[in-house]
């Protein structure tokens, strides 16, 4: 065991999931069709790859995920006995518009969401919820090209109004765009079409059509914070920022001045969404490369009125970067990538860095001055099932003290005000990434694998009794 520190009364214990990724029930009480139902999965590492139509039900984990949709009763039980006082999920869009454009939206979606927060508060546990997390309605892809469009704004705003009014005197904290910032590889089709709904475009477009998308987004989470405010004053909106740590590969002075553009670079949105506004250096670059990314005076006085009330992100590993010798400092995840000698990979390639997260949270405090809220830190893993129903995870046990240890020095050490720390992800659900089941990251282990096939049972993990204690110490016996 390690001796960490205690954490401040009403900290948020808790865990983290996503719809599309546990869910399942993918196509019953009038949900539409969202990105996610239209992806292959990758199995084995096999990237994931875009298809143009609907999936055969078969083996497709997302339309199965987990069965949460009507597991979670159950599923909730074993939280509760695990100790979480928060759970974040996020509404899937196309519950409550399944074409993402109509006008009045869909009783039996939101019905289900009202059932799913009220058994949340029955078992004790605080309901954290992302607007989109991954997917929006595909049919907002194909009619009006997802969100390069700037009508996207005004259905985006219509769902969230919708669902603040319905469930907002019940849900304290919410958050826009999962990982808004994951967009920055943008040579890659799957991330942009995760979080930004753009595929069909000219590889030479697709920088600045990234750029657009984002911009549409912003002012969209930027109404829609205003709008939260208006519907109820206790709602508290943040944006999700995936929180990389982007280090010089050496102490080169060229490096140094690549990472620090890579940083600023991957984490503009937190820019825009805690200060209001663009940094000039994008602006720069955007005239230099001739991009037209139509930010009018009105989305600006948006964007700098309606700043985020706290920061929320994920953090799972650091990277390295060196100076590729381009004097705009352009920068690209694909190309100027290394290995950091002092970490450790998972089976995935990414590197373990307990550390960054202390370095990240000073980082994001110095710049951005809000709140935190870690909402997602996890531990992708083969977990093996015993005969006895046990599962041995020392490895993600260790990687959760080491991070832990860190926040918990941040927070105690640094001053760092944190409102809570949501794991990745609980219970076993399908990768985002890879769309693999074995990819697994939860306390609470579910016998299905790739192929859907298995039981369903949950079983506890060593992790489960684990993260039992730590959450009933406060953050004190890791
Ligand atoms: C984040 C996403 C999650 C998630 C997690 C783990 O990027 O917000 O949806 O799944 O990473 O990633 P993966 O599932 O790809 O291992």
């Amino acid at each position: 065991m390690v001796k960490g520190y205690r954490m401040p009364d009403g900290f948020l214990w808790g865990g983290a999931v996503a719809a599309h990724q546990l869910e399942g029930a993918w196509d019953v009480d009038g949900k539409g069709v969202s990105i996610a139902d239209v992806m292959l999965a990758g199995k084995n590492g096999v990237p994931r790859e875009v298809t143009d139509t609907v999936l055969p039900d078969g083996n497709y984990p997302n339309h199965r995920g987990i069965d949460f949709y009507h597991t979670y009763p159950a599923d909730f039980k074993l939280m509760k006995e695990l100790g979480l006082k928060a759970f974040r999920t996020s509404i899937a869009w196309t519950r409550i518009f399944p074409n993402g454009d109509e006008t009045e939206p869909n009783e039996a979606g939101l019905a289900y969401y009202d059932a799913l927060i009220d058994e949340m508060l029955a078992n004790g546990i605080e309901p954290v919820l992302t607007l989109s997390h991954f997917e929006i309605p595909y049919h907002l892809v194909t009619e009006y090209g997802g969100w390069r469009n700037r009508q996207l704004i005004t259905f985006f705003e219509r769902f969230a109004r919708v669902v603040f009014e319905r469930f907002g005197d019940r849900v304290k904290y919410w958050m826009t765009f999962n990982e808004i910032n994951n967009q920055t590889s943008w040579m890659d089709p799957h991330p942009m079409l995760q979080n930004s709904g753009l595929k069909d475009y000219d590889e030479a477009d697709a920088e600045e059509l990234m750029y657009l998308a984002s911009h549409h987004e912003l002012v969209a989470s930027a109404l829609v914070t205003k709008a939260a405010h208006e519907i109820n004053p206790n709602i508290q909106v943040g944006d999700m920022i995936a929180m990389n740590p982007v280090y010089p590969a050496t102490s080169k002075p060229e490096d140094i001045m690549m990472a620090e553009r890579a940083m600023q670079a991957r984490y503009f949105w937190g820019d825009v969404h805690a200060l209001g506004q663009y940094p000039n250096w994008l602006r720069k670059y955007w005239e230099h490369k001739g991009f037209d990314i139509d930010v009018t005076p009105e989305d600006e006085a948006i964007l700098a009125a309606n700043t985020v009330d706290y920061v929320a992100f994920s953090y799972y590993m650091s990277w390295t970067v060196t100076d590729t010798g381009d004097e705009w400092l352009a920068y690209n995840e694909e190309s100027n990538h290394g290995d950091n000698p002092f970490l450790q990979k998972s089976d995935w390639g990414w590197q373990i860095d307990p550390v960054g997260v202390r370095w990240a949270m000073n980082w994001m405090w110095d710049r951005w001055h809000k709140p935190m809220f870690i909402v997602e830190n996890g531990f992708g893993a083969y977990d093996k099932l015993e005969a006895d129903g046990s599962v041995h995870d020392d490895y993600r046990i260790a990687y959760f003290q080491g991070h832990i240890e860190a926040m918990e020095r941040a927070v105690v050490l640094d001053g760092i005000p944190l409102i809570g720390y949501l794991p990745w992800s609980g219970i076993d659900i399908v990768s985002a990434s890879t769309g693999e089941m074995l990819k697994r990251y939860g306390f609470i282990y579910v016998d299905l694998d790739d192929m859907g096939q298995g039981s369903g049972e949950r079983y506890r993990k060593d992790s489960f009794k684990w993260y039992q204690q730590v959450i009933a110490s406060n953050g004190e016996d890791l």
